[in-house]
């Protein structure tokens, strides 16, 4: 493996001498490497195999990131203190000048800085984290407005679109193809009964009352890194930086931030909103964005942490039907644990919808 890894970032306009590489993070999407050089005075860095069976257009994606990272370096190098090359991704180029590399089995490569000394959580211990937290998010919201919609393509067409998502997971029943739906008819249940409501977001949408601004799309806790004094330093995992509603971004977050498990726990009685942890990530949030959303956006956040905590675990139970084709999965009812795990967590926010929606009036 070592040395096929050695032989891939060979390919790369990286500066130092291979020395190891072994798998990193715990995201669920792409294989993430770190990759040691020999010598001290140089750069370590990320090596990641892209999952093509999610991303089809790898040069289309590489080149949004690069937008992105292009955009948010300018807005940095205007800030006294900032140092870009740890407060955002920096991608390496392969030899030829490409944003990736292509292997000779087809295989599609890319290659970041590492960025050092950081620490990353998948799951948020204290309110000073997640303020942190909520910091960290709304700011990359600032640092992203005034992209120019035009460069960026829509590299997953409707990410978080619930009538796309209900619609591939009905289907998906109806079809069942590995007989898995009579293990999970609660579930369905529980998806049947919230299904309309759950619409919502995209009905603001449609009337015109929220816009549509460029987001980041998967803001879950462990995208954002911090530094060795938990100050949050960069947010990471740019793929999906598409238009979307600033919903998804918040709730996204909270769903990953106020949770008191992990997002797999399968002790359901250890899984509920900690409602500390979400007026601690909210009020960060606030303080960065407060003054560029209308009424209605901000009325509507904490809807959007039930709504996006439905429609992951929605997207867990919908692979789990499916056959686990899409999410990395670590063992056979994984999917299915996650799915109830993230139901579990909606459960608890509905039982404390009036006081989630009080702390954000508060922070109006
Ligand atoms: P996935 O889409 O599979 O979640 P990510 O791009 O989020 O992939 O990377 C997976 C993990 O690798 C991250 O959660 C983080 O721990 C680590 N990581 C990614 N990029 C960097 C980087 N530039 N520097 C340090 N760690 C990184
Ligand atoms: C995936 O890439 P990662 O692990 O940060 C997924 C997100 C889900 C998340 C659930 C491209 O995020 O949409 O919310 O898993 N990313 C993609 O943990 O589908
Ligand atoms: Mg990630």
């Amino acid at each position: 493996m070592d040395n096929q890894l050695k032989r891939v970032f060979s390919h790369f306009r990286a500066e130092g001498t291979f020395e190891k590489a072994f798998l990193f993070g715990s995201g669920h999407i792409h294989d993430t490497y770190k990759v040691v050089t020999a010598e001290t005075d140089h750069h370590d860095y990320i090596l990641q195999r892209i999952n093509t069976n999610i991303f089809k257009d790898v040069a289309q994606l590489q080149n949004n990131i690069y937008q992105v990272t292009t955009h948010i370096r300018k807005k940095l190098s205007g800030i006294p203190g900032a140092d870009p090359d740890r407060e955002t991704l920096t991608i390496i180029p392969a030899n030829n000048g490409d944003l990736y590399y292509k292997d000779t089995r087809g295989n599609y490569w890319r290659t970041y800085l590492f960025i050092d000394r950081h620490k990353s959580y998948d799951q948020v211990r204290t309110p000073e984290q997640a303020y942190q937290g909520g910091k960290a998010i709304g700011r990359f919201e600032t640092l992203i407005s005034g992209l120019d919609p035009n460069g960026i393509y829509e590299i997953l067409p409707g990410f978080h679109n619930m009538e796309i998502r209900l619609d591939t997971f009905f289907n998906t029943v109806e079809k069942d193809p590995v007989d898995r739906v009579r293990e999970v008819l609660s579930e369905i249940d529980f998806v049947r009964s919230r299904a309309e409501e759950m619409k919502t977001i995209q009905k603001l949408g449609k009337e015109g009352k929220i816009p549509l601004r460029i987001i980041h799309n998967d803001t879950k806790f462990n995208n954002v890194l911090f530094d060795e004094h938990d100050k949050s330093l960069c947010i990471i995992d740019l793929d999906t930086i598409m238009p979307g509603y600033i919903h998804y971004d918040f709730g996204d977050a909270i769903r990953t931030s106020a949770n008191s498990a992990l997002e797999d726990e399968k002790d359901l009685e250890k899984v509920f909103v900690r409602l500390d942890l979400y007026e601690a990530f909210a009020r960060g949030f606030m303080e960065e964005v407060r003054d560029e959303l209308n009424n209605t956006e901000i009325d509507y956040l904490p809807f959007s942490a039930r709504m996006l905590t439905f429609i992951i675990g929605l997207r867990f139970l919908t692979d789990y039907i499916d056959g686990d084709h899409y999410f990395k999965i670590h063992h056979p009812k994984h999917n299915l644990e996650r799915a109830r795990a993230q139901f579990k967590l909606v459960k608890s926010m509905e039982d404390h919808r009036e006081e989630m929606e009080k702390i954000v009036k508060k922070l109006k």
